[in-house]
C-alpha cells in the first residue's frame, strides 16, 4: 500500500536531493548534499562526517542499482518515484542514512539532538525553516529543548515507508515544503 502523504514525501526528497537543481538526480548532486551537511555540523568529528558521506555514496549507489530503468546513469524523477513501490530494497541504505544523519546531529555523543544543530542540518538537506521547527516539535523535545537520536533516526525511516501517513515527517511536506 502506497499513501498520498508517502508520494508527497518522496516527491520532496527528490526535489532536495537534487542539490544542484537540474531535474535529474546524479552522483555530483550527493557530494554537494553530503559536503552541505557535514558544513553544517562543525562539530561533529571526522568519524561521524566520513559515516555521513559513506551513508550518502551508498545512497546513490543503491538508487542508481535498483531505479536507473532506461539505464543512463541519472535519475529521473519518476524512476525515483519507484523507490516507494519496493521498499524493502532501500531499508538497509536508508538504515544507514537515518542512523548517520542523527548520529552527526549529536556531536556530544550524549544520546540527544539539541534543536539549533537539527534546524542546521535539516537547512542544510534543503527543507523550510517553518516545516522544521513542526517536525521537532511533533517529535516531542524533552528538557533542555532536544529529541532523543533514535527518535530523529526512526523518523526518518518512517518517512520512506511508503504505507505510512499522519506522522511527524509529514510536517516537512506541509504547504510545498521546499525551498
Ligand atoms: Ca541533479
Ligand atoms: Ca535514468
Amino acid at each position: 500500500m502506497r499513501t498520498p502523504e508517502a508520494t508527497d514525501r518522496v516527491q520532496l526528497v527528490f526535489s532536495l536531493f537534487d542539490a544542484d537543481g537540474n531535474g535529474c538526480l546524479e552522483a555530483d548532486d550527493f557530494d554537494l548534499m553530503g559536503e552541505r551537511v557535514v558544513a553544517a555540523a562543525p562539530k561533529a568529528d571526522d568519524a561521524a562526517k566520513d559515516a555521513l558521506l559513506a551513508s550518502l555514496r551508498r545512497y546513490w549507489t543503491t538508487l542508481l542499482a535498483e531505479l536507473d530503468a532506461n539505464g543512463d546513469g541519472r535519475i529521473s524523477p519518476e524512476e525515483f518515484e519507484a523507490c516507494v513501490l519496493s521498499p524493502e530494497r532501500f531499508e538497509a541504505t536508508i538504515d544507514e542514512f537515518a542512523r548517520a544523519l542523527s548520529a552527526i546531529g549529536d556531536p556530544e555523543g550524549d544520546g540527544f539532538v539539541d534543536r539549533p544543530d537539527f534546524v542546521a542540518l535539516m537547512t542544510a538537506i534543503g527543507f523550510r525553516r517553518a516545516n522544521i521547527e513542526a517536525l521537532f516539535e511533533a517529535f516531542g523535545p524533552v528538557a533542555g529543548d532536544r529529541i532523543p537520536v533514535e527518535v530523529w533516526a526512526e523518523g526518518i525511516r518512517d518517512y520512506y515507508r511508503p504505507e505510512k501517513a499522519g506522522i511527524a515527517g509529514d510536517h516537512l511536506t506541509a504547504d510545498g515544503g521546499g525551498r
